[in-house]
Parts: structure tokens; sequence; C-alpha cells
């Protein structure tokens, strides 16, 4: 095999970068990146905690690093064998041995109480205004809504021949799956089959998709744009082809989506909109089609 020149690899990454900003026009950086460094951007409060929590870590992960390496230094450096040839026979330190256990766990506590706050925060919205139901199948997703009276539909990844202009590859997916903004939806997650985790980095989901058993987490998502997501629990052969495409649109767009995902049903009660309600819808698409 030839090996690219440092000069074309260089432009090649130089036209992917452009390629990809020039697809999403002004939309929020919410896909995997050429040389991609840290966390994608957050669209949620979640992962806006998710991120402060990072960066809480980070610094004192860096500390703890500085510190143990000044400390290997300086041991090197007094203690090594020609500034040191008769060494100390001491073997207990009762002051220090309590310093190094105590210290640590207060700085496990440090980091443990927003920890746990976190996690029951991302666990379940208090009062959430719809519900999506997620289920993760050998190798796709299907999205329900039960609240809209929609039934499941089926989001698959687009192949790479059937991939159209503006089509990310591996996460353009054939229906997309649309939510709100400005909305806390409640999201109920299940495996029909084997495990899956459905991930969408910028909401900070990643929840495990179960056999039998429904897993909860949430998002309010606070801009408008286009997410994508990954399977994240290797679910087999086409793992690696399950991806997540989201359009987050404007709560009156999702109702108008829903209008039109439920035109023709056979609805048992009327779909919950979050703007109007349905009786108005109708008579609005009346009115429009009238028109
Ligand atoms: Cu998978």
């Amino acid at each position: 095999m030839k090996m690219p020149r440092w000069g074309t690899l260089g432009a090649g990454l130089a036209s992917a970068v452009a390629g990809i900003t020039a697809m999403v026009p002004g939309a929020l950086a919410d896909q995997p990146h050429p040389l991609q460094i840290g966390l994608q951007d957050a669209a949620t409060p979640v992962m806006e905690r998710l991120n402060s929590f990072h960066n809480l870590l980070l610094v004192v992960i860096t500390l703890i690093t500085i510190f143990v390496l000044g400390l290997l230094v300086y041991v090197m450096w007094r203690f090594n064998a020609k500034r040191n040839p008769t060494p100390s026979r001491t073997s207990h330190n009762t002051l220090i041995e309590v310093v190094w256990t105590v210290v640590p766990v207060i700085i496990l506590l440090f980091i443990a109480v927003p920890s746990f706050s976190l996690l029951y925060y991302m666990n379940r919205s208090e009062d959430p205004e719809m519900t999506l139901i997620v289920h993760g199948y050998q190798w796709y997703w299907g999205y329900e809504f039960p609240d809209q009276q929609i039934p499941e539909f089926e989001s698959r990844m687009v192949p790479d021949a059937e991939l159209q202009e503006g089509d990310l590859r591996l996460l353009s997916v054939t229906e997309p799956l649309v939510l709100p903004v400005d909305t806390d939806i409640q999201i109920l997650i299940r495996a029909e089959d084997v495990l899956h985790s459905w991930a969408v980095p910028s909401f900070g989901i990643k929840t495990d998709a179960v056999p039998m058993r429904m897993n909860e987490t949430w998002a309010r998502i606070e801009q408008e744009g286009v997410y994508y997501g990954m399977c994240s629990e290797l679910c087999g052969e086409g793992h690696g082809f399950m991806p997540i495409e989201i359009h987050a649109v404007s709560r009156e767009a999702f109702d108008d989506w829903v209008m039109e995902q439920v035109a023709g049903l056979d609805l048992e009660e009327p779909p919950h909109l979050l703007t109007r309600s349905y009786e108005d819808a109708v008579n609005q698409n009346q009115v429009a089609e009238a028109e």
C-alpha cells in the first residue's frame, strides 16, 4: 500500500473540515469533527453540568499528577545513592500514614458530592411534558411517541451508495428523530434483542438499552439544530452502522410534524400537542388546505 504524502494528507483534512463546516450552516457543533479535542458542545443542561464536572475533575487530576511527579523528582534527586549513601531505616511514621489516608478520602468526598447530585439530576426529569420511547434493534433504532399517538417508526443508517448532498457518512439516517426545543422530554430506552446504548454526546446521554427493561433519562434541548449520536454498546456485526440523527425544532414546528405523522391514522384519542389543541390544529390545516 502506498502511504499518502503529508502534503496531500493535510490538504485532504483541510477539505474535510471545510466540507463539514459547509454542510451545517450556523448549526451547533454537534457532531464529531476531524482533529477534534474535547467534548461536543452542550445542547442540554445535563451536558452543561457534565462539562463543568469534567472541568473540575481535570483540575483535580492535574494537581494530583503534578504533586506526585514533584515528589518523585525530589526523591530521585535528594535520596539517590550518591547524595544519600546511608539510607534511613525508618519504616513507620504515624503522622504521614494518617495524612496519606485522610487526604485522599477528603479528595474523594469532594468529588463524590457533585458526582452523585449530577447522577440524580441526569436520571429523570421532575415533570416531563412528553415522552419518547427508544427501541434498540440489531441494527437500527425505533422511535415511538405515546403522548402524540405516533406509532413506532424505524430509523436506519443511509448506506454509502445512497448518501445525498449534505448527508454525513455513517451518521445520517433515513427517518431522523424530531424533537422540540425548550421542552422537558422523558426518554424511555429499551432493547428488543441484545444490549445497545443510546448515546448522544451533546445531550449528555449514554443510556443502555436492555432487553426486558425500561431505562429512563431525559433531555431539554436548548438550541435548534441537528444532533448526531451512535450506538455505544457493542451489539454485533452492524453495531457501527446504527447512528442517531435528531432534528431539534421549535415547539410549533414539532406540532406541525406531529400533525403530519398522525394524518390519516385512526386515533383512539387526540395527540398531545405542545402549542395548541388538536382541534385548533385540525381547523388550521383545513383552513390552509382550503386556501
Ligand atoms: Cu451497538
